[in-house]
């Protein structure tokens, strides 16, 4: 068994987690919040078997648009002075780990 951890922005979430339920994937959906952001992104945690990895992800890939973001250069500062200069970031389409699950059990 697989654990897939897919990160996605919160606008593709809907599209990839429909597109996997209909594709008989069990999914479950963390809120989540990217450290160099700080924006609120998508966690899904998805089990499956090890030859169904690949097909999971082409799912998500369909579905995960890649964005430009620009933020600022450097964080407010405690003053609450903010920097003017910003910088463009590319962020996703989507970022998976695939790690080995030593166990699957369903109580
Ligand atoms: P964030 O950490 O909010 O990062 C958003 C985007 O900012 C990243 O897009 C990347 O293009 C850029 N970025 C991140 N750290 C940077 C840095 N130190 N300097 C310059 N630019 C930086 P993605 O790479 O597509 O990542 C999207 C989200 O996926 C990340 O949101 C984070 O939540 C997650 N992520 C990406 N790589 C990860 C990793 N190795 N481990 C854990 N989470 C990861």
């Amino acid at each position: 068994m697989k654990l897939i951890f897919a990160i996605v922005s919160s606008e593709d979430t809907n599209a990839c987690v429909q597109s996997l339920v209909k594709h008989n994937y069990s999914v479950t959906k963390l809120s989540t919040t990217g450290g160099f952001l700080r924006v609120g992104n998508t966690t899904l945690l998805i089990g499956v078997e090890p030859e169904k990895v690949d097909d999971v992800v082409a799912i998500i890939e369909r579905h995960s648009k890649s964005r430009k973001e620009i933020v600022p250069l450097i964080s407010p500062s405690e003053m609450g002075i903010y920097n003017a200069q910003t910088m463009e970031v590319s962020v996703g389409g989507a970022t998976l780990f695939v790690v080995d699950a030593e166990k699957f059990i369903k109580l």
